[in-house]
């Protein structure tokens, strides 16, 4: 039994599509539970004996907790490789990997700056200048994925939805938090909204309750 503990608009929207993306492909379906980031459900006492760092999204298999994006990603598909989450070539598939790997590693963390400055530093002023100097380095992260899915047709790796996508749209889709206009990417807004409406993508986003938009002109 799969089941995901996921955050509305969170990057748990990662592994909920990809669990989606399972059941379409193969029948098998999921126990999807929300947790309320904004009330601290995180925190409480049930949460932290699956997932000790006190974040989503943790997979719970057969009553076994399984956390990070990057394993729980990489066990769905080694699990389910029929649903074509990442290339299956050794190389192409690393390759996938390495870019899979920073956006969780270095532009995930860039944004969490901004967005929970109080994470990283005391004192309003310190954290306003993370905030300030971290959303301009988001900019620049977002301008190369940008290049990376300037060819995407219609999706990262062509055919199929991959794992990256879900990434993708949720790292343009925080951006309106950061205050930075979609608009401002045009061919990753017209990706993101190709990828917004695959199924599976469909289907976690309505789960969620979530709308691509997020800027608003300040
Ligand atoms: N490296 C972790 C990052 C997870 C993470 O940052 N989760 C955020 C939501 S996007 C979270 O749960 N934040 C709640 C908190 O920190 O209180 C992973 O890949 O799973």
């Amino acid at each position: 039994m799969l089941e995901l503990h996921y955050g509305p608009g969170a990057c748990s929207f990662v592994p909920h599509v990809a669990l989606e993306a399972i059941k379409a492909a193969t029948g098998e379906d999921f126990v999807a539970h929300a947790v309320k980031l904004h009330k601290g459900e995180q925190r409480t006492p049930a949460y932290l004996a699956i997932n000790p760092a006190g974040q989503v999204p943790t997979l719970v298999v057969d009553g076994k907790p399984l956390t990070q994006i990057v394993a729980i990603c990489d066990y769905l598909d080694r699990r389910y490789p029929q649903a074509g989450l990442l290339p299956s070539e050794p190389w192409a598939r690393a390759q996938a990997m390495s870019q899979f790997a920073w956006m969780n590693n270095t532009v995930h963390p860039t944004f969490t700056h901004v967005f929970m400055p109080d994470k990283f530093a005391d004192g309003d002023a310190t954290r306003a200048e993370l905030k300030r100097f971290n959303a301009a380095l988001y900019r620049e992260q977002l301008a190369r994925i940008q290049g990376w899915i300037e060819g995407a047709d219609p999706y990262w790796f062509g055919a199929r939805l991959a794992f990256h996508d879900a990434y993708a749209l949720t790292l343009l889709r925080w951006g309106g938090f950061a205050g930075i206009d979609p608009a401002d990417y045009p061919a990753y807004q017209a990706y993101v909204a190709r990828v917004a409406a695959h199924p599976a993508v469909a289907a976690a986003m309505e789960r969620e309750n979530i709308k691509l938009q997020t800027w608003r002109p300040a």
